[in-house]
This record gives structure tokens, sequence and C-alpha cells, in this order.
């Protein structure tokens, strides 16, 4: 069984049983005109995740690897968005809005989708989810076990928002989940340090940290 270099300690897993998950890698949170940028956020810091990710994604393709996306959003009428997200602060433009690249965080506009590096391929799952977590209000759990996996190796965006509720979500699921340092990305220097140093504290906690070209070695 292959296994990585990691904090706290190696992560070892089994191929046919683990998946790449990818989180969010949508152009609502890493491209202007987005559902990011009207929160106030330099979505610029997001993109230095798209390289070392499609290296990745390529590497786990190759191997033969689960693949998995997920993209946040709702439907046209948000009639799965609650009045508590729609409501939320000040941004420049709300969810349903119209903007550049379409109306913000709304399944089917070009803003949504997923940024073309990182395409996925015909027979991979797109998860369509209305929250932060990965699992709330999808089918997650039940492809998951369809598939027979039981070990993530997480990524996306962003670090301490929808990747930390992923992750602590599978982790009581009882999934082993290994964060790509490189992989995931914040719109806060400090929220990515801390993010996953959160992951790994207390013996692995929620789970393991590794750089993706350590990961990339041994996939
Ligand atoms: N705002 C922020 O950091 N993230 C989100 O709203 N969603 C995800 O993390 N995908």
């Amino acid at each position: 069984m292959p296994t990585v270099d990691a904090s706290p300690y190696p992560f070892t897993f089994q191929p046919e049983s683990t998946a790449l998950l990818i989180i969010d890698m949508q152009r609502d949170f890493v491209e202007p005109g987005g559902f990011g940028e009207t929160l106030g956020n330099d979505v610029s810091k997001l993109q230095k995740v798209i390289p070392p990710l499609v290296r990745l994604l390529g590497a786990a393709r190759a191997a033969g690897l689960a693949v998995i996306h997920t993209r946040e959003g709702h439907v046209p009428d948000l009639s799965d968005c609650p009045p508590a997200k729609l409501n939320r602060g000040a941004p420049s433009m709300r969810i349903g809005d119209p903007g550049p690249k379409g109306r913000i965080l709304i399944r089917g506009e070009y803003g949504h989708d997923i940024v073309d590096d990182l395409k996925p391929l015909e027979d991979e799952p797109v998860i369509d989810k209305p929250g932060k977590g990965s699992f709330y209000a999808t089918n997650l759990s039940e492809l998951l076990a369809a598939k027979g996996i039981t070990s993530l190796i997480v990524t996306g965006v962003t670090t301490e928002v929808c990747v930390h509720t992923t992750v602590r979500e599978a982790n009581d699921r009882g999934f082993e989940c290994l964060v790509v340092s490189d992989c995931v990305g914040s719109y806060f220097d400090e929220f990515q340090q801390v993010g996953l140093a959160m992951v790994a504290a207390q013996g692995g906690i929620f789970g393991w940290v590794t750089p993706s070209d350590k990961l990339i070695e041994v996939i």
C-alpha cells in the first residue's frame, strides 16, 4: 500500500478505496466578478492552487484513482438557499444577483462552473451542494459507499470554509482524510496556515496534511 510522508505521521492508503475530492474549484471563487469577490476577497490568492492541483489531478487520473468534484451553489429560484445565507452581511452582490459571469452562485451559470484547467471528465461525478460541507443535502455519502471509498485526498477551496467543513464531517463519518497543503487555498494567509495546522494537531484530530509533490511521488 502506498505511504506518504505527512503530518502528524505517515498516511497509508489503498488506491482502490481512495478518492481525490476536489472542492469548489469554481470561477465564482477563484476568478474576479464572482461570489468570492463580492464578499470582499482578493481572489488571486486562490489561483496559486491551480497548477499543483492540475499536476495532482493528472497523477490521480493516470493511476486510476476515483476523482470526485464538488460545486457550491443554488437552484435558480433560490429555494435551496436559506435566508440566513442569502441575507448574510453586506456583499457587493448577493447570491442570485446578475454578475459579469452570470447570476452569483447559481447552478448552470458560467461563474458557477469549475475552472477550465480542472474540468471534470465525463465519468467523474460532480456533486452540487447548497452548503459549505460536501455531505449536507447531497448524495456524496451514498456515492462513496457505492464506490467502496474509505480514504479521501482532499483539495480545493477554501481551506477554512468548505474544505474544513467537509473534512470535519468526513472524519466523523469514518473517512481517513489527507489534506494536500498546496492544493487547498484561502483568501487569508493566516487561515491557510492555521487551518492546515488544525487538521493535523492533536495526533491528527481531523486527518493528515502533506504537500502535493510528496503525494505524487507515491501515487
Ligand atoms: N467564503 C469562503 O471562504 N468560502 C465559501 O464561501 N465557500 C467555499 O469555501 N467553497
